[in-house]
């Protein structure tokens, strides 16, 4: 058979993509049909995301994909839009790099108790949790005219179809969602000052949402289908594994790097440890520590006026190895600015050299991130105790061979790099399983990952003693 045409939107954080897929036995491709800037607005102050440009990209992008059975849509997590009590929208959703939420998580989690929060929603401390933004936003007339409270895809996906819901993946973000009730934490949010009632239903991946509204005048007009919404979900789906003693970085503006497992892991050493239990697709938990990932390079390209990322790469690469080496998850590096800087100074307060080129700073942060994934994967294995014969490397950061060579020496481990779509691939299987046309697991659905994807396979070949000294000059 030749398949259905399903589109997937995949919002990210430097760009949306509309790309379709077709899907059938034996037949898993994806052409993307359109591509547009996400360019976030500082308006007063505020970082907020521009929503409304992001929706047109959305529907110009289900216009040139043509007709299609489903569309689903999966964006970054935690971030909201509030509507009032006519279903319009109450301001630009902010950007959860926006500093509102600093000094306001250590004080609410206090408030509530760290323990009692990792018990009851398994979720690692990020300061822009959902919780932490609607304490920020906590009295503002905005918040109090609310009637509504939903996660970018949903919103998206409230505009094109007229139904409200929250997908669980995501749901599972906020800090709010109960993940052994697998429902709202309505006590944890009563006693955070936040009223339940914005929290709409929830739903599973996979499940429709309904059809797109007539009045957008889309092709066939096709249902909406819940995926994976939280991107990294959809990501996890993507990966190509065989069996389960795999590690994953989904490797992007972050590195999302952990292990899949089947319960959560809620010891006090992995609250410490700042790991996360997020829901995934098929009661699956996501077990993994977020990375600052390629969002260090990405400023600092853009801080250089938009140097020739693969020049400066190749010239990384001939730089010579952890000269200088900074711990890319110290919270200075999460708001937008002048990375090259902030990697200076960093290094500066740690005695290490400071990268005196644009190449040496990018092998910096290449050498760093392999270190991050390396102290991740190591970590995921001694707190799970799930063992892992090989690293899976998804998404843009897939392409970096640098990087991919660099993890696999860092991790004394085969890394697997592909697919780069493997979010929007993830996205069209939940969508194709949902109608259908395959069958069977998230196994199954990775078995097909494998016959019709492109992986490439880099073989460790690093000295582990000159790792660890350097993981140790990283802080550990
Ligand atoms: C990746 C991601 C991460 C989440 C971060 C902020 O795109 O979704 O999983 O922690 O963005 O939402």
């Amino acid at each position: 058979m030749s398949g259905v045409r399903l589109a997937a939107v995949d919002l990210g954080a430097g760009s949306g993509r509309v790309m379709v897929g077709r899907v059938g036995p034996g037949t898993l491709d994806l052409t993307e049909v359109h591509r547009f800037a996400n360019e976030p607005v500082r308006v007063a102050g505020t970082l907020h995301w521009d929503i409304l440009a992001l929706h047109r990209g959305v529907l110009d992008g289900l216009r040139a994909a043509g007709p299609v059975t489903s569309v689903g849509i999966d964006s970054w997590a935690v971030d909201y839009g509030l509507l009032d009590a006519s279903g319009a929208l109450l301001g630009n959703p902010v950007h959860y790099r926006d500093t509102r939420t600093d000094g306001v998580a250590e004080r609410t989690a206090k408030h509530l108790g760290e323990g009692r929060l990792y018990a009851t929603t398994g979720l690692q401390h990020l300061p822009f949790n959902t919780l932490y933004q609607l304490a920020a936003a906590a009295g503002t007339p905005q918040l109090q005219a609310a009637r509504r409270l939903l996660l970018i895809p949903d919103l998206i996906g409230y505009w094109l179809t007229g139904e409200v819901g929250a997908e669980i993946t995501n749901a599972s973000t906020t800090q709010l969602y109960d993940l052994r009730r697998r429902a709202w934490a309505t006590d944890l949010m009563v006693d955070a000052g936040i009223r339940p009632e914005l929290f709409p239903p929830l739903r599973e991946p996979g499940t429709r949402i309904g059809p797109v509204l007539p009045e957008l005048g889309l092709p066939g007009e096709p249902d909406v289908v819940a995926v994976g919404s939280h991107d990294t979900a959809s990501a996890v789906v993507g990966v190509p594994a065989s069996g389960a003693n795999f590690a994953y970085v989904s490797c992007g503006t972050w590195s999302l790097v952990g292990v899949e497992l089947d319960t959560p892991v809620l010891t006090e050493e992995s609250r410490r440890a700042n790991f996360t239990n997020e829901t995934g697709v098929d009661g699956t938990i996501r077990y993994l520590r977020n990375v600052m990932g390629l969002w260090l390079l990405q400023e600092s390209v853009r801080v250089w006026g938009g140097s020739d990322l693969p020049d400066l790469l190749r010239r990384a690469a001939r730089e010579p190895a952890f000269r200088s080496v900074v711990d890319p998850d110290d919270p200075v590096f999460l708001p937008p600015g002048d990375m090259p800087a902030r990697i200076a100074d960093a290094c500066r307060r740690a005695g290490e050299p400071v990268p005196a080129t644009p190449a040496a700073t990018v092998r910096c942060i290449l050498d760093s991130l392999a270190l991050a994934h390396r102290r991740a994967v190591r970590q995921a294995q001694e707190l799970s105790g799930r063992h892992v014969d090989a690293v899976h490397v998804v998404g843009g950061g897939a392409r970096n061979a640098l990087l991919c060579q660099l993890t696999a020496d860092a991790c004394g481990l085969p890394v697997l790099a592909g697919p780069v779509e493997a979010t929007a691939l993830g996205n069209v299987l939940v969508q194709a399983r949902a109608a259908g046309v395959v069958d069977g697991d998230l196994a199954a659905l990775r078995a097909l990952l494998r016959e019709t994807q492109r992986i490439v396979r880099y073989e460790p070949r690093g000295d582990e003693a000159a790792w660890a000294a350097a993981q140790d000059r990283m802080g550990g």
